[in-house]
């Protein structure tokens, strides 16, 4: 058996039981799709995943890609190769293509499910096999030239890159100092070095493009002064799709690193040995907007992999307490001749695995409820309109997949999975401790922890006068006044109506300081020290919320006839609910009476105290 413990059973029923997603097949977008072909794609994919993709998980771990800085080469070990090329030999990223480029179009819910199961075997090979997702987006924004190297691209299955972090410029983007020189013949030279870049070298395909932000000459500061422009490891004869010259682009340096070893984190060194040939993006000189429509889907990627990892971090978990015999049953533990039990039977071990259980299954929810504003904004599409509101929904819950997602992710394979498993959870010879290394990126790239906080406080709720937080609390609170359960659910609807009030008990404070720094501008500092304490908060309730609209699902099926399978996983749902509303939500009503005793002390403190 490989490391990868899959959940399909509870992906199948957030997609056709909790959001109903086959209502939307068969018709609009999603014509040529039906319910048994989904359920057969899910069950394809979750083979391929728990195979061959997850073979090599562990040896890209200990043999990690090998750089040669005379040539700037990187060799990748022969078991990844194979994963990645099966992965892409099953061309499942077609699924998320539109008919137009050979793709499926298939609902978003969809392409996050089987995201998952490939996140959750083997993050890298999904990392690598960025390509096509990076040429569809060129083909959307690019120029005629453009459009055609996209459809190259895709035909040959060229590798991509993201490239915006430099030395100095990290989590302020807009500090770039990469520039972009014009050339008499419409084409820009790029100089620069960029670092930390993902996938910019390996020997898996035969050219990699770089869609990068630089500064043109005289262009002004910051994010809006940066512009997109199309950097390939070889140049191209869009006529033949022939690979030309090798551009003046170089990896300089493989960092080594704590986790995703096999995942190449690159510098990325432009114009120094020869010109590096750009080409603006669009003809437009709107980078960061542009960039933004690969960050927002990667932010959603990254929020996927943390929950996968959680998810087949629990299940290892599980599987290896319901064997591991120690002690006896607390109630005889006085008696020393006392049968040892499995260690399932101790209170610590099942509170650590409800509140694991708790937050895969409902971050999992999380990411797909999340999912089901792309499916509606790609059918509004699909219908020639706009769905404004579908896309504030997907705004502001992106910060939470990714920020509370990665950060109660890693927190809980850490705290509870891996200890869980005692000190046998420390050894190689089992998979948590590498999820842990793998994990811990998820609240570093893609914007820190620090940065989803803001941009969930400041873009999707201020910014937004609260419109797209309105709704969703709207339908929270109709839950809580709803009959959910029949009697069953009565408490956690209690506990989840506190909870809705304690997180507007931390975010009405920092409305007012936010409105009055405008008068004393050190107030602002006050809302800082809590932004990331709202962005858990938040994604708390939005869990907690999930999860019972799960077990009022359940507790319905309940009452029916039911395999001794089904009458197990329904069951479970009921308990998580419970559990989670009992045991995490009333945790925010301390972060309320924290946030609303904020003060200025820690800002004035001079740093020598530190
Ligand atoms: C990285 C890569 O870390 C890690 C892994 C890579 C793996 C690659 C594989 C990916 C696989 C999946 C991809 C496949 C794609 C397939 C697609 C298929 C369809 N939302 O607030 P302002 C924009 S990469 C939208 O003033 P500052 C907006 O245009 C490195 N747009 O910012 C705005 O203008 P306006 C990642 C947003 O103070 C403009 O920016 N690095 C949003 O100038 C300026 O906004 C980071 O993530 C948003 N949420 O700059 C950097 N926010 O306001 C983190 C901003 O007029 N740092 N815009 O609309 C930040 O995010 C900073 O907050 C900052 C601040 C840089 C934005
Ligand atoms: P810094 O920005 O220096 O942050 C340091 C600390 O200060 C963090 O805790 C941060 O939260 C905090 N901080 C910084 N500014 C603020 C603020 N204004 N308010 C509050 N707190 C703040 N980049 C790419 O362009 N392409 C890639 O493919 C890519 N892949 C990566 C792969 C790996 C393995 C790694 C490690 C990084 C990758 N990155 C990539 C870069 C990544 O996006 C950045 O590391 C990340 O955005 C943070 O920047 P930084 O490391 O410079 O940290």
């Amino acid at each position: 058996m490989g490391h990868y413990k899959s959940n399909l059973r509870d992906l199948e029923f957030n997609l056709f039981e909790v959001f109903n997603r086959q209502e939307l097949l068969g018709k609009g977008p999603y014509a040529d799709l039906d319910e048994d072909t989904v359920r057969s794609i899910l069950e394809e994919v979750d083979r391929l995943a728990t195979g061959v993709i997850a073979d090599s998980f562990e040896e890209g771990d200990r043999n990690p890609p090998r750089f040669d800085p005379a040539t700037g080469a990187v060799t990748m070990p022969e078991g990844f190769k194979k994963s990645y090329q099966a992965y892409m030999d099953a061309e499942w990223y077609r699924l998320d293509l539109p008919a137009e480029l050979g793709g499926t179009g298939a609902p978003r819910t969809l392409v996050w499910a089987v995201a998952e199961e490939i996140l959750g075997a083997n993050p890298p090979v999904y990392m690598f096999s960025s390509g096509p997702g990076f040429a569809h987006i060129l083909w959307q924004i690019g120029t005629p030239e453009q459009k055609r190297f996209a459809e190259l691209a895709l035909e040959r299955k060229w590798g991509a890159t993201m490239v915006l972090t430099e030395p100095d410029a990290g989590s302020d983007v807009g500090a770039g100092r990469t520039k972009a020189i014009r050339q008499p013949d419409g084409t820009w030279h790029i100089e620069g070095v960029k670092r930390f870049i993902t996938s910019a070298e390996h020997d898996m395909s035969e050219n990699i493009f770089h869609l990068v932000l630089a500064r043109p000459e005289g262009a002004g500061p910051g994010t809006k002064g940066l512009s997109m422009f199309l950097v390939p490891k070889y140049l191209v004869d869009l006529e033949t799709g022939e690979l030309g010259e090798r551009n003046g682009v170089y990896v300089t340096n493989l960092e080594k690193k704590m986790g995703i070893k096999v995942s190449t984190t690159c510098e990325l060194t432009f114009g120094e040995r020869h010109p590096a040939v750009g080409y603006l993006v669009g003809d437009v000189h709107e980078g960061i907007k542009q960039m933004f429509l690969i960050i927002e889907y990667a932010r959603m990627m990254v929020g996927t992999k943390a929950i996968a990892t959680l998810s087949t971090g629990y299940l290892n978990a599980l599987e290896y307490a319901k064997q591991r015999v120690q002690g006896a049953d607390m109630t005889q533990m006085t008696d020393k001749t006392a049968p040892r039990v499995t260690i399932t039977h101790h209170p610590d071990v099942r509170r650590s695995l409800m509140t694991q259980k708790a937050y895969a299954e409902g971050m999992r929810a999380l990411v797909l409820f999340t999912a089901t504003f792309q499916d509606q904004v790609q059918i509004a599409q699909h219908e020639g309109r706009e769905d404004k509101l579908a896309e504030k929904l997907n705004d502001l819950l992106l910060p939470i997949v990714k920020g509370f997602g990665s950060e109660r992710a890693y927190e809980l394979l850490g705290a509870e999975s891996l200890q869980t498993l005692g000190g046998s959870g420390f050894l190689q010879e089992y998979p948590l401790e590498q999820y842990i290394r793998d994990s811990k990126i998820d609240t570093l790239y893609e914007g820190t922890t620090a940065i989803q906080g803001q941009d969930l406080f400041f873009r999707k709720i201020l910014r937004d006068n609260g419109e797209a937080l309105k709704v969703l609390a709207g339908e929270i609170k109709e839950f809580v006044a709803s009959e959910a359960g029949n009697g069953r659910l009565k408490n956690e609807r209690a506990l989840l109506g506190q909870a809705l009030e304690n997180v507007e008990g931390i975010l009405n404070p920092m409305i007012g300081w936010a409105l009055a720094s405008m008068e004393n501008p050190k107030e602002i500092y006050k809302v800082g020290l809590n932004t990331t304490r709202l962005l858990l908060a938040l994604g708390d309730l939005v869990v907690g919320w999930l999860l019972c609209r799960q077990a009022e699902i359940a507790l319905q099926r309940l009452g029916g006839e039911l395999s001794e399978a089904d009458r197990d996983f329904y069951t479970g749902k009921v308990a998580a609910a419970q559990f989670f509303c009992a045991n995490v939500l009333p945790r925010i009503a301390a972060d309320r009476a924290a946030t609303e005793a904020t003060t200025l002390d820690v800002m004035e403190l001079p740093e020598s105290a530190f």
